[in-house]
């Protein structure tokens, strides 16, 4: 079972909200949904990806991870820590729920990530503030996080 770590809520509304991995991993992630309210609750926040750097190619493309085909996955550059991918939010939103897909193996699938946000654009996965932790995501299935 994954264990999430919960923080008190938060009433800043992001610009920016990403997924930062925290063990080196040549990470692929088939889909990443973050939502305004909590339980995945309101409308699917839309934005424009941002990211550390893609694998190139078919994969290495951001916008699998945001097709709803948890078939297709972006793959990172490399397999070094403090890679991430998320999303410069359409509209600045409280984000209080996500989840994840991982369509991979373990070696692909890092064992701790967290959620950065931010009102700057990061140059760096560990910019902004930390606002959940994920340890241990179970592989070819949901992860379903509540942060608020
Ligand atoms: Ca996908």
């Amino acid at each position: 079972m994954p264990k999430f770590l919960y923080y008190p809520p938060r009433v800043v509304p992001y610009q920016y909200v990403w997924v930062n991995i925290t063990t080196a991993s040549h990470w692929r992630l088939g889909e990443l949904e973050f939502y305004p309210d909590a339980n995945l609750g309101g409308t699917k926040l839309t934005g424009t990806a941002i990211t550390s750097g893609g694998a190139g190619g078919a994969s290495g493309n951001t916008a699998f991870a945001f097709d709803g085909n948890t078939n297709s996955d972006w793959t990172a550059a490399g397999s070094t820590i403090n890679q991430y991918l998320g999303l410069e939010l359409s509209a600045a939103s409280a984000v209080k729920s996500a989840r994840i897909f991982t369509n991979s193996n373990s070696s692909n699938t890092p064992a701790t990530m967290e959620i950065r946000a931010s009102n700057a654009a990061p140059t760096f996965g560990t910019d902004g503030i930390q606002i959940a932790i994920l340890n241990s995501p179970t592989l070819n299935t949901w992860n379903n996080f509540t942060f608020a």
